[in-house]
């Protein structure tokens, strides 16, 4: 009988813990001139791609964190019609994003140009959206992007790797400054902000940058189970509509596999231990 490859990955979560898959087959392995990049398949998860050894997403789960990023501000939102994706190279966020029939533009700016190629040809169930009318794919530095950019954007939503290599940037207040000015009056922003159990600094010190700058600050949660500890956070910068006081007539029918309008609001509730992060 024919054995199955023998090859195990392991992301190394913490100095002392990691989650491991088995590999069926390496499509790329390569350092790009921003970070290394591999592009794998497992039996377990599908098609992977990690930066820097970190998995980034898989066929299997993501839908999860693309919907949840993408769905929370854009029905918090009573109009959104220009989006930015800063990251996301992979295009999930922008699937979603497109979903949403008042959307009329949606800017993707990804600084790895390599993310963006191989997710089309390894990852075509989620990097597919990239090619529609209403998007333009900057290859360049999101923070730049941001930095030149003045009342122009309803939504941005931060799809970034962890506060490492590339991404140090987006996690500091003068990014999220920028951000404030590159959205429109009653703009919204949301960025992945990593999970409680092994970065509950991190949430800290996002919560508390953010909350200087927006007068609404949230934080949510959605289960993904290949990301460290499987429980993910989200935290949300709202200039003026509160994502839980969205009016129920508003939540529009589309086709997703882990956002709801009750899990919309459910989001929000908060693990005690997660909770004492946001105060
Ligand atoms: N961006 C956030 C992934 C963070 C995962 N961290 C880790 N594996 N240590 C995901 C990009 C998906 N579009």
């Amino acid at each position: 009988m024919e054995q199955k490859l023998k090859l195990w990955f392991t992301e190394h979560q913490t100095e002392d813990y990691g989650i491991t898959f088995r590999v069926n087959h390496v499509y790329e392995s390569e350092q790009t001139e921003f970070q290394r990049l591999e592009m794998v398949e497992t039996d377990e998860f599908g098609t992977m791609l990690l930066l820097d050894g970190m998995v980034m997403t898989t066929d299997r789960d993501e839908f999860v964190y693309h919907e949840m990023v993408a769905h929370v501000p854009l029905f918090t939102h009573p109009n959104p019609k220009s989006v930015l994706v800063v990251g996301g190279g992979d295009g999930g966020v922008i699937r979603e994003v497109l979903k949403h029939p008042s959307v009329e533009k949606a800017v993707l700016v990804e600084i790895d140009g390599k993310v963006i190629e191989y997710s089309k040809k390894y990852l075509p169930n989620i990097a597919g959206g990239l090619d529609d009318a209403r998007v333009e794919v900057i290859v360049g530095d999101g923070f730049m992007h941001i930095a030149e950019a003045v009342n122009e954007y309803d939504v941005i939503m931060v799809d970034s790797t962890e506060p490492v290599g590339p991404a140090v940037n987006l996690f500091t207040k003068g990014f999220y400054s920028g951000i404030s000015k590159a959205l429109k009056e009653d703009g919204i922003f949301v960025a992945q902000s990593d999970n409680p159990w092994f970065t509950p600094e991190l949430i800290r010190d996002v919560q508390r940058d953010v909350k200087e700058i927006f007068p609404i600050t949230k934080l949510y949660i959605a289960n993904v189970p290949t990301y460290p500890s499987g429980l993910w956070t989200f935290t949300i910068g709202s200039k003026k509509h509160d994502p839980l006081a969205v009016a129920p007539e508003r939540f529009h029918e589309i086709e997703t596999k882990y956002y709801t309008p009750e899990l919309h609001t459910a989001a929000f509730a908060l693990p005690k231990f997660v909770k004492d992060l946001t105060i």
